[in-house]
């Protein structure tokens, strides 16, 4: 729900852009850099396909879980099963409640899977050779809905828009301090239009930004944080991976306070051994005593944005 007038939001240098690239290059340059990058993909097809409408059209009857972004904090806001259609529609005519985040909705919803896989997205090619443990994620967000300011730990992500726009706001690793986060993976800035009266070490931290358009991708190395605030109604798809030349999380985090990047590196370290359960109520574990001990700031209010 947008619960004040529009504000005028800050600008941020861009996030570097490349016209065209091959997996090679972006391995090389910036995967194993840990640089974002925007590059277009293309795949008209792909985009007509997976459009809201072509959505509701497939799928519309399919009961699917969406969340409602009255809440700042990713973590407390409800949930809600609706037939996708209905989704569709309220995110086109501009109900800024809910918005469908389908994490795995390859397994819920019958039939994607098979699309998926007979018609791969255009970004999958530009997946490193020993990219493994893929994990799509399709967003179908109204205009003026915001994803919280966070990171997505050890995973890299390529992101392929597919419908609107949405703007990416990237602040590299770690910053912990500097964002408030207090060693969880969610600040609460908003930092589009930062309160620095409440979070004076914002100033000045080196953000940029890209407005992805459809059929644009955007490289989000692992730990960079990222907020994302959606500019029309609009479709995209993440795929989180890891890759065979992994950037270790020890060196990645090089300035996080020395407790998160110890049990981080640790964490990330079973997962590469497979020994996801452990490292998964690892996680857990620290983040409910972390919970405990620190006391958590009161987020600051999603809102409309408009430029300057
Ligand atoms: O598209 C969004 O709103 C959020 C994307 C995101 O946070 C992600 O892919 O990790």
């Amino acid at each position: 729900m947008i619960r004040s007038a529009p504000r005028v939001r800050r600008r941020y240098p861009p996030i570097e852009r490349r016209e065209a690239i091959d997996r090679e290059t972006l391995e090389r340059d910036y995967l194993s850099k840990n640089r974002p990058v925007v590059f277009t993909a293309g795949g008209e097809g792909f985009c007509d396909r997976w459009s809201p409408a072509a959505l509701a059209d497939r799928y519309g009857r399919c009961p699917v879980e969406a969340e409602e972004t009255r809440e700042v904090y990713v973590g407390e806001r409800a949930h809600v099963t609706r037939p996708l259609a209905d989704l569709v529609t309220a995110a086109l005519e501009g109900d800024p409640t809910l918005r469908w985040k389908g994490l795995e909705f390859l397994k819920r919803v019958p039939g994607m899977q098979g699309d998926l896989d007979a018609r791969p997205p255009p970004h999958r090619a530009h997946l490193p050779a020993s990219a493994g443990a893929l994990r799509d994620t399709l967003w179908i967000a109204p205009r003026a809905t915001t994803s919280s300011l966070h990171h997505d730990g050890d995973y890299d992500n390529l992101n392929l828009q597919i419908a609107g726009r949405k703007l990416f706001l990237l602040l590299p690793p770690p910053l912990h301090e500097d964002l408030d986060s207090y060693g969880s993976a969610e600040s609460p800035i908003n930092p589009f239009v930062p309160d620095l009266e409440r979070f004076p070490r914002f100033e000045g931290l080196p953000a940029v930004e890209a407005t992805l358009a459809p059929g644009e991708v955007l490289l989000l190395p692992k730990y960079w944080w990222h907020c994302v605030y959606t500019v029309d109604p609009a479709v995209n798809l993440s795929t989180h991976f890891r890759w065979g030349g992994e950037l270790s999380p020890w060196s990645v985090l090089a300035g996080a306070p020395i407790v998160h990047r110890s049990l981080t590196a640790i964490a990330a370290g079973m997962k590469r051994r497979g020994l996801h359960g452990i490292a998964d109520a690892t996680r857990r574990a620290w983040c409910a005593a972390y919970a405990r001990v620190v006391p958590r700031t009161t987020p600051q209010e999603r809102c409309e944005l408009v430029d300057a």
